[in-house]
Parts: structure tokens; C-alpha cells; sequence
């Protein structure tokens, strides 16, 4: 394959929101995730999902769905999620880690809040795509967490009026961290120790970083821009490996307006983008100098729906006591799962996947 080839099935399909040509192809069932199933057992692997609760706000009745993303083990992660484009075939008819994991330890901000036992398999729509899932009773769950407060990031509506059937569908929908194995240590937030003009000092050395890198971003094709302000969208602080020296991470948004010209007209519209940045450090107050662990930028234009990489949770997936961070990416129209670890000083990642999208 040609140089040229490869960065055509890389880049093109991202920018148009081609999503699957890279990880999926579309109609096709990823039989290579079932595959593994059988070398690996469940004894000390860990199948890292996600509970999603969906509470249908008409009936009131509300019901929980296991999507599994990796399953880690040995310190590996592999793919997990069985999806399919294909209406034609049932996945339920697949083999799934889901057929050996059945329990699962829901965890909110690293505090467990009550397990998931799946009852059986069921298909469930993400998107575009068909996900085999599992489903059971979310009465042994927390009700603090059955909570769809509009102001969680992690919680979505839906709101539309099927015509063809005849029916109104009205749906809320929110996300939690699932894993199969308990895990010995699950809270690694540490901001609770800290002063307040010790945070501010780490937020303010998070905040000169990412103006800096988000300065030397540049979407603007040589176009005028104005960039504005930097946004700090959310700030956690954690002890990763458990040294006593905290990792932090600030989630950043920045707004750029620049004039656009098109072909064949001399007049120019002002269109505003968004560039979101997630960066991780170990801050100078305890490491002698600002050391940055991870960075992923995010370009998104306005009227997309995604944000870039939002955290899910911070917890120990493969039971070695340090931290792994769990993101979700969004674009336009498309999700995908990151798994990240500490090491060598840096933030690696160690799985990507598990996504769905149109
Ligand atoms: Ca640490
Ligand atoms: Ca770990």
C-alpha cells in the first residue's frame, strides 16, 4: 500500500466523519473480537464496559445495558464491543465476553455504587450501529446514581416523534463505569488533601500550558483569526502510581472566529471553531519542574455535538494498584473508548476502540 493510500484511509474518512473505514467496516461483524473469548478466561481478567441506564421518561420505566469495551488482562487490552451495521443478521446469535462476565461493579468518581447482574444478551442501538449488549434489573444499583440531572455531562435526551410508527419516543440516557472485577483500589482522586491555593497553583500551571499549546494550534489555513480566551472546562487531581505526588488534569476549550472566503466570491463570512484540549501533569509544586504527561487535541467546528475527549473515570483495570484513565471521544457523530497508563513518565495509551457512529 502507498504512503499516499494510507494516509487517504486515515485521514479522509476521520475529516468526513468516516469513522468506520478505519475501525469497522460497515456491515460487517467484527469476528475477530470473538475470537478471543475462548483463550481468555475470566479468572483475573477484567471486562472494562460501560452501564448505560436509559430511563424512558413517559413510562417512567428505567433500564440498564452492559457495552463492553476492552477486556483487559495480563496487562493487555483487547477489543470487546460486537457491533454491527447489518440488520439483517442477529448478533445475538454471537459468542460474547458477555456469556462469561456477568457481574459487574458500577463506579461513579471512583466510589462503587452497587453491581449489575446481566440476565441476558440483547441488541441495542448506538447511533447508526447495532450493539450487542446485556441487559438486567438496575435494582441492586444506587439510587443516587439513577439520577438524570440535565447539567452531568454524562447524561443525554432524546426527543422525537416517530411518524411511520406512530410513536413518541422520549428518552434520557446516562453513563457509568462498569467493570467485572472489584477493584482494590478505585478512588485515586486526591484533590480532597489539597488546599485551595494549592489547587490554584496547579490549575494555573495547567492553564499558561494550555494557552501555549492551544496558541500553537492552528486550523486557520492561513486564514484572519481571532482566538478567545481559553476555557478551563473541568479540573481533577489524582495520585496515578501512588508516590504521593499528584497527577493533574485540566480539560480546555478555546473558541477561534476567522473570516472564511469561498471560491468565486470575494465576500467573507466570520465561522467560529472550537479546539478542546485534554492535558495531564505532573505539576511543578511537586516534581521540581511542569511535566506533561498527556495531550489530546480536539478541533471541532461549531454545531457538532462532540467536545473532544471527556474522562469517564480513573481506576486500577488490570489489578497492578496503579490507575488507568478511561476516556470517551466524540465527533461528529462518532464515540470511541481510550484507555491510557502511566509509564516511562508519560501517559501511553493502551487500547482505543469500542466505538460506534454513523
Ligand atoms: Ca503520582
Ligand atoms: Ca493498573
Amino acid at each position: 500500500m502507498t504512503k499516499t493510500l494510507i494516509i487517504l484511509l486515515v485521514v479522509v474518512p476521520m475529516s468526513l466523519g468516516g469513522f468506520w473505514l478505519v475501525f469497522s467496516p460497515p456491515g460487517k461483524i467484527l469476528l475477530s473480537q470473538i475470537e478471543e473469548t475462548v483463550s481468555w478466561g475470566p479468572d483475573k481478567a477484567n471486562l472494562i464496559s460501560l452501564l448505560y441506564v436509559r430511563r424512558d421518561n413517559l413510562t417512567g420505566r428505567i433500564h440498564g445495558e452492559v457495552y463492553p469495551i476492552a477486556l483487559a488482562k495480563n496487562g493487555e487490552y483487547r477489543e470487546a464491543s460486537i457491533t454491527t451495521f447489518d440488520d439483517k443478521h442477529p448478533l445475538i446469535t454471537q459468542s460474547t465476553r458477555l456469556d462469561k462476565f456477568k457481574q459487574f461493579h458500577i463506579y461513579d468518581h471512583g466510589m462503587e455504587k452497587g453491581t449489575f447482574n446481566v440476565t441476558e444478551k440483547s441488541e441495542s442501538d448506538y447511533q447508526c450501529v447495532r450493539v450487542l449488549v446485556g441487559t438486567g434489573p438496575t435494582t441492586s444499583l444506587s439510587p443516587s446514581i439513577l439520577r438524570f440531572d440535565p447539567m452531568d455531562a454524562r447524561v443525554s435526551s432524546f426527543h422525537s416523534f416517530q411518524g411511520g410508527r406512530g410513536k413518541i419516543v422520549d428518552t434520557s440516557m446516562v453513563y457509568y463505569l462498569a467493570t467485572s472485577r472489584k477493584g482494590e483500589k478505585s478512588n485515586f482522586d486526591v484533590e480532597k488533601n489539597y488546599d485551595l491555593a494549592t489547587l490554584e497553583q496547579i490549575k494555573k500551571s495547567l492553564k499558561s500550558i494550555a494557552q501555549a499549546k492551544l496558541a500553537q494550534h492552528d486550523t486557520t489555513y492561513g486564514e484572519e483569526v481571532e482566538r478567545l480566551p481559553i476555557k478551563m472546562e473541568e479540573f481533577r487531581l489524582f495520585d496515578l502510581n501512588g508516590d504521593g505526588n499528584p497527577e493533574a488534569m485540566g480539560q480546555f476549550s478555546m473558541k477561534i472566529r476567522k473570516k472564511v472566503s469561498y471560491s468565486g466570491s470575494a465576500e467573507k463570512r466570520v465561522e467560529t471553531e472550537l479546539i478542546s484540549l485534554m492535558l495531564w501533569l505532573k505539576p511543578a509544586l511537586f516534581n521540581g519542574r511542569d511535566q506533561v504527561l498527556l495531550e489530546l487535541k480536539a478541533d471541532l467546528a461549531e454545531g457538532s455535538w462532540g467536545k473532544g475527549y471527556d474522562l469517564i473515570e480513573v481506576a486500577d483495570f488490570d489489578g497492578d494498584g496503579i490507575g488507568e484513565v478511561l476516556f470517551k471521544s466524540s465527533g461528529w457523530e462518532v464515540t470511541a473508548f481510550h484507555i491510557y497508563s502511566l509509564k516511562n513518565g508519560k501517559l501511553e495509551k493502551v487500547f482505543s476502540g469500542a466505538g460506534y457512529g454513523c
